[in-house]
């Protein structure tokens, strides 16, 4: 079950997907969490900020939409007193901080002061949130150029491995991934949520507060496959997978196209016994595909027309 990659080894390839966990410690009372891979924590901008009106999460049939807008602590307070909670209590699960801002410069200011302090391993670019009206609802991960310029400030600033994650809206992914690759990112996570609208038919109004958000849950993973396959013909570095993974054959189905770990997220809050459970499903299903184990796996899908190339172990 362990993976080597981004410099590390993970004990096993199911993580914690961002803004799902918090920065570990709030849902440390229900899910065991060196007992996972690892976890991303909740995205950490510079300042404080308190998000967006109630109600920030809404379910539907296929899924859920959320527009927590990028509510945290800031990037000093998570220094002082979220990263020391991840350093004592967390030994075998490998963390990644998820970092966003407004501007390029604003992510550089976040790395730089979170970058000396202990607790994490690398940290995971937030290219894609969908619900950031500054940029006026343009995720980075949509233009190339202006991803590749986060990314080439957060290389400057820091040693550790970068890990880009990309939306699942963007209509050709190649090349973004070219231009954030070229920029020095190290890996890739796909993918964040999906532009989405609820209305109350009998109101007229959004289900969030906010209006519109990112939709996620079983929905999402058909587009993450993809994302993860198309990704995989594009690099050669890492890939995380991340959209609708409730169960162990749908982790199965994101290391089949491609990806090297996998994040679990709206699931763990529907049942948060879902990542351990993942766990334990996948440890069979490497005992009954005999020898070659996860590396072997990961990318094997037999699809046709496409022979994407096998990921580097860096
Ligand atoms: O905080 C959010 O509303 C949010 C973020 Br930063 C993100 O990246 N993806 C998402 O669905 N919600």
């Amino acid at each position: 079950m362990e993976q080597h990659l981004l410099g590390t080894d993970f004990q096993n390839p199911v993580l914690l997907a961002a803004g799902t966990c918090g920065f570990g410690q709030e849902v440390s009372e229900v899910v065991e969490l060196d007992r996972l891979g690892g976890l991303v924590t909740k995205s950490v901008t510079l300042e404080p900020r308190e998000g967006n009106p109630a109600p920030r999460v809404a379910e539907f049939r296929g899924g859920m939409v959320n527009s927590v807008g990028l509510a945290n602590p800031g990037a000093r307070a998570v220094r002082d007193r979220r990263l020391p909670w991840l350093r004592d209590r967390i030994r075998r699960a490998r963390v990644l901080v998820s970092v966003a801002g407004h501007t390029p410069e604003e992510f550089v200011e976040v790395i730089r002061i979170l970058d000396d302090a202990d607790g994490f391993h690398a940290f995971e670019l937030n290219l894609s949130c969908p619900n950031d009206t500054r940029r006026g609802g343009l995720p980075f991960a949509l233009d190339p150029a202006e991803a590749a310029r986060v990314v080439e400030g957060a290389r400057e600033a820091t040693q550790r491995p970068l890990v880009a994650k990309l939306a699942p809206n963007t209509p050709d992914l190649a090349p973004v991934i070219q231009a954030v690759e070229e920029a020095g990112a190290d890996g890739f996570t796909l993918v964040n949520t999906l532009p989405g609208l609820v209305l109350d038919p009998e109101t007229g109004r959004p289900a969030l507060g906010a209006g519109a958000g990112g939709m996620s849950g079983p929905a999402l993973r058909a587009v993450g496959v993809h994302a993860v396959w198309r990704a995989r013909s594009c690099t050669r570095l890492p890939l995380l997978g991340v959209g609708g993974i409730a169960r162990g054959p749908d982790a199965a189905q994101y290391l089949l196209a491609g990806a090297s770990l996998v994040q679990i997220g709206s699931a763990s809050f529907w049942d948060p016994r879902t990542p351990g459970r993942v766990v334990n499903w996948l440890k069979g299903y490497l005992g009954r595909q005999g020898a070659g184990g996860l590396t072997e796996l990961v990318g094997s899908a037999r699809i046709p027309g496409s022979s994407p190339p096998t990921p580097d172990s860096r």
